[in-house]
């Protein structure tokens, strides 16, 4: 059976590639996707979903939990400092969540240094580039 895995990215993260290629690089989003199909092609049906909106990615969770996937990489931009609305959508979605930040968020500004979203979430993994979201679908592709 094929193994659906929600990839979710949150604010600004479409403009990746465009600004501050020193923290984020200079791939763009569009690359990420490609880079990820190309690697789990056959073994994974990726759905690729990125929004600047807390509601529109709150909606999303509920649908994927509604669709029993089997996991979520989730990027959830700023709104992993910031929202308690987010991590109640994790939480009570039932699934299996990876975080992933493509900058190492613990060696940047204070106020990145906490993630309200990681409890809900079976790890995280911050600072390996976009090489974090392809180690997220590996481990949740596992067993
Ligand atoms: O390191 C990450 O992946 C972050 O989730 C990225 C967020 C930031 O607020 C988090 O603290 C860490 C910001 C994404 C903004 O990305 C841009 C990329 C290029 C140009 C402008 C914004």
């Amino acid at each position: 059976m094929t193994q659906r895995i929600a990839i979710l990215n949150g604010p600004n993260l479409d403009r990746l590639g465009k600004r501050e290629p020193e923290v984020y690089g200079s791939a763009t989003l569009a690359d990420l996707e490609s880079a990820l199909r190309t690697e789990f092609k056959g073994a994974a049906e990726l759905e690729f979903f990125q929004s600047n909106h807390e509601g529109a990615l709150i909606d999303r969770i509920a649908a994927l939990a509604d669709a029993k996937v089997r996991g979520i990489v989730f990027n959830p931009g700023a709104f992993t400092h910031t929202s308690v609305a987010l991590r109640d959508a994790l939480s009570g979605s039932g699934l299996r969540v990876v975080e992933v930040h493509i900058s190492n968020i613990y060696r940047r500004e204070e106020f990145r240094r906490h993630s309200l979203t990681a409890p809900a979430c079976v790890g995280v993994i911050s600072g390996l580039g976009f090489e974090g979201y392809h180690a997220a679908v590996r481990f949740l592709l596992k067993d």
